[in-house]
């Protein structure tokens, strides 16, 4: 099958709306991307990325709260020229296009580093909060650069649950997410991942991810594509073209007012 998705694969993500892909990117790739990964942490990270508000209380302990942290970093591929082949490379965007092809548009990366010991949790959440569209032709690719099992904050789904469409969240000085007395961790299925994997999940599946607690660094990528057809409503890059990395964009008016 080379880069392509077999039909079980393209079946389990229409149904559940996420999927996990082994050894996607082999150890070179990873390494060189890892290593690239330290240059951009020294001069472009932002190290106090950590979401806010009263859901920590449900997620950790007063002392965990104290100590929680997150690394991110927006848009790595415009500071790289590694990252950015990364984003049009055929093992990743191949599979891309399986799942919502045949042309593909690049919105944003972002990367979620989650330190040793501290690395904070996710709140559950829709990805269709922060970059909304108006149909579900998205997909966020999660590239681990490192291994990343359970008890290290892997990334975690309500299977099948964006079928239903995208959800209200709250909102307010901080980060969207939905509430926790009724999106619970409990009920999400964990999905533990080694370094090179890539797990791809649709913009209205429910997910996030627990504290680190490992003594190591979890890492993970995030490139977001869409349909260059599926027009987007609100949030982040609203009204910006991004590069297409497969295919073509279409010229049809529901994309009239984009800008370079
Ligand atoms: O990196 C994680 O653990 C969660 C990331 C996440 O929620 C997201 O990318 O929207």
């Amino acid at each position: 099958m080379g880069n392509r998705l077999n039909e079980d694969q393209k079946a389990f993500y229409r149904q559940n709306g996420y999927l996990h892909v082994p050894g996607v990117f082999d150890r070179r790739t990873v390494q060189v991307l890892g290593d690239e990964l330290d240059w951009i942490f020294e001069t472009w990270a932002d190290h106090d990325a950590a979401w806010r508000r009263p859901w920590r209380e449900t997620y950790m302990t007063e002392e965990e709260r104290r100590e929680a942290n997150l690394l991110a970093i927006n848009d790595m591929h415009l500071h790289s020229d590694l990252w950015n082949r990364a984003t049009a490379d055929p093992r990743l965007v191949d599979r891309v296009a399986d799942l919502i092809g045949p042309h593909v548009e690049l919105h944003h990366t972002t990367l979620h580093a989650k330190p040793p010991e501290t690395g904070s949790p996710f709140p559950l959440h829709q990805d269709n909060a922060f970059f909304a569209h108006a149909q579900p032709l998205y997909v966020d690719a999660l590239v681990h650069i490192d291994d990343a099992p359970e008890d290290a904050g892997c990334i975690r789904f309500i299977p099948g649950i964006h079928l239903d469409g995208p959800l209200v969240h709250l909102r307010g000085d901080g980060a969207p997410h939905l509430p926790v007395d009724r999106y619970r961790l409990a009920d999400t299925v964990a999905v533990p991942a080694r370094a090179g994997d890539i797990v791809f999940s649709c913009l209205w599946t429910i997910h996030g991810s627990d504290l680190n607690r490992t003594n190591a660094w979890r890492r993970v990528v995030r490139f977001g594509y869409r349909d260059p057809a599926n027009p987007q409503i609100d949030g982040f890059a609203l009204n910006q073209y991004g590069c297409i990395v497969r295919g073509r964009r279409p010229k049809i008016p529901a994309l009239a007012g984009m800008v370079r």
